[in-house]
């Protein structure tokens, strides 16, 4: 497993599947606005999508709180540019490393379109910790956690608490409740 998507993609399909709905990934392009909340850039692109069947996108990124957010949606062009060193160089000599991640899925079928959030609080580290998950993971420790990185953390354990698994939870919980 490689890419981000692929992460993203075996995070979301491992959640959905404890609701028994059963998830599959399309290979096209989405348009993607620029916007400071992953819930309208994740409608937006599923608006945009004239594809007949149940549909959803997620959209997430890493907020830092010493930055007003930043790199929140340029969340993926940080990470391809000044990487995780880079995001610890920023936070140099900071004592504020508050952080969080958001996830927002937008999702529709044939009669309803839904959105749900998905955070988790947590803070900068020092160092780059651990090789598991992606992304920023190993520069993000959660509040609810021993001061472990996901990166230090089994995907299982990184499920409990994610912004990705609280969103795609929420999203289970309402389609369990509309049959
Ligand atoms: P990619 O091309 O990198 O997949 P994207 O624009 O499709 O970007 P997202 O909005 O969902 O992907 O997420 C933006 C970036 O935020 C993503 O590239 C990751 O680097 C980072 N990110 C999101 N969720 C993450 C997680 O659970 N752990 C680590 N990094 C994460």
């Amino acid at each position: 497993m490689g890419t981000s998507s692929d992460h993203k993609y075996a995070e979301a399909k491992e959640v959905l599947s404890e609701y028994g709905i059963e998830l599959e990934r399309l290979s096209i392009d989405r348009v993607e606005i620029q916007a400071d909340d992953p819930e309208i850039i994740a409608e937006y692109s599923l608006k945009a999508l004239d594809v007949d069947m149940p549909l959803l996108i997620e959209d997430a990124g890493l907020y830092i709180d010493k930055y007003y957010g930043f790199p929140g949606p340029y969340s993926s062009y940080a990470l391809r540019t000044i990487d995780n060193p880079g995001i610890l160089k920023l936070m140099d000599g900071e004592e504020n490393r508050g952080a969080r991640y958001l996830s927002a899925v937008a999702f529709r079928d044939g009669k309803n379109s839904v959105t749900f959030r998905g955070e988790v609080k947590g803070f900068i580290t020092h160092e780059m910790r651990g090789t598991g998950g992606f992304g920023y993971d190993p520069i993000f420790a959660p509040e609810e956690s021993d001061g472990r990185t996901f990166g230090e953390m089994s995907a299982v354990e990184k499920a409990k608490i994610s912004h990705r698994a609280r969103a795609f939870r929420k999203l289970g919980e309402w389609l369990q409740s509309q049959d």
